[in-house]
């Protein structure tokens, strides 16, 4: 079979269908090679990798505010990232990249994090997780 690497398009909105400040699609699941571009839809967003919550030797990347961001991931793993100026409100997303091998170390981690609202949020994500 031929491996044809894709792109995802992840949106940074201020409201999606149901919920204020979310990156859409909050959970992505893709192949290792794969490229994700985050779109700053709604202004005052950006996207950063949280550095505890991504694989060894995983890509991180830090956008500016209102900074359309392409990344290409190639390191197999979970990688969550947050909006940095949003981070309180729940502002986090989820990508799945190939085998989740730090799936117990991102959960362990996600532990240590609080939220003033959508604090479900990040954990509905990690349970989209497919091992
Ligand atoms: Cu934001």
């Amino acid at each position: 079979m031929l491996f044809v690497a894709e792109e995802h398009e992840i949106k940074m909105l201020n409201f999606s269908e149901s919920e204020p400040m979310v990156f859409e699609p909050g959970f992505l699941r893709i192949e290792p090679g794969d490229t994700v571009i985050f779109k700053p839809v709604d202004l005052a967003h950006n996207t950063e990798t949280i550095s505890t919550m991504i694989p060894d030797g995983g890509q991180e990347w830090l956008g500016n505010i209102n900074e359309e961001v392409r990344v290409t991931l190639t390191t197999e793993g979970v990688y969550v990232y947050q909006c940095t100026p949003h981070l309180i409100l729940g502002m986090v997303g989820v990508i799945q990249v190939g085998k989740p091998s730090n799936l117990n170390e991102v959960i362990e981690a996600s532990s240590n994090m609080t939220f003033a609202v959508n604090s479900e949020r990040l954990s509905n994500y990690l349970g989209q997780v497919i091992q």
